[in-house]
């Protein structure tokens, strides 16, 4: 390689091992992006969920969730019987939601810029939970107002198998292993793909414990 990168990256080999694999036109997996961030991470993943706790939520068609949810960001989604939605407050205590750490927000801006979407501005970090046997069923994301911006993912704690499907309920989807530390970047022609996660299995992980955490860093308004 010539020019003037070429010795930032001479010492290639000493770095993280890192690939980015490509899972759709314009969605790409960074395994183990997220792990060098980990112990700067969880801590303040420990404040927010101090402020706002993990709450199981009914949707509009009265089906209790099996992931438990929580936000962090100007806006938090959540759902009752009367629809989905983004809003400023959190319904549970009538206070804002926890400010987005920056150390969040920097690991979802640099992993975006990975995936070709420079210039990202999440507003919204969904936190969900998952113990053994929980699931998220085949859905869109279809409640942030804009489908330009992508859509961030980053997996801890016990691994699950990712659903990756088309833009019909009915295509047929792709399966992706997901495992603590690995990161996912979702947009322009995939931003409303639907996708879902498999239960997840019985385990229990040597650092998040018996349960899986998702972030999902968007931008919702
Ligand atoms: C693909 N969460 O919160 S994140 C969700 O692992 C959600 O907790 C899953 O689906 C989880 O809505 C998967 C991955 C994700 C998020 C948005 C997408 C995948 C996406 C948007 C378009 C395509
Ligand atoms: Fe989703």
């Amino acid at each position: 390689m010539a020019g003037p990168t070429a010795d930032l990256f001479a010492d290639d080999a000493l770095q993280q091992p890192q690939k980015r694999e490509q899972i759709g036109e314009q969605s790409y997996l960074l395994r183990g992006y997220a792990l060098p961030w980990i112990e700067c991470l969880l801590p303040e993943l420990r404040r927010v969920l101090a402020q706002s706790p993990f709450r199981q939520m009914v949707t509009p068609g009265g089906f209790t969730m099996s992931a438990a949810l929580s936000s962090c960001g100007e806006l938090g989604w959540s759902t009752d019987a009367t629809g989905y939605r983004y809003t400023a407050i959190d319904p549970r205590n009538q206070q804002p939601w926890p400010a987005l750490p920056d150390a969040l927000r920097q690991l979802a801006v640099q992993a975006a810029t990975e995936a070709g979407f420079s210039g990202f501005a999440p507003d919204a970090c969904l936190i969900n939970r998952y113990v053994p046997g929980a699931r998220m069923s085949l859905h869109q994301d279809k409640n942030e107002r804009c489908y330009s911006a992508p859509v961030v993912s980053v997996s801890l704690g016990l691994p699950a198998i990712f659903l990756f499907g088309g833009h019909e309920r009915s295509d047929k989807t792709q399966k992706v292993s997901l495992f603590h530390g690995d990161v996912v970047v979702w947009g322009g022609v995939d931003r409303l793909r639907f996708h879902g996660v498999m239960p997840v299995k019985e385990g229990v992980h040597p650092i998040m414990g018996p349960q899986r955490i998702n972030l999902t860093f968007r931008t919702a308004g």
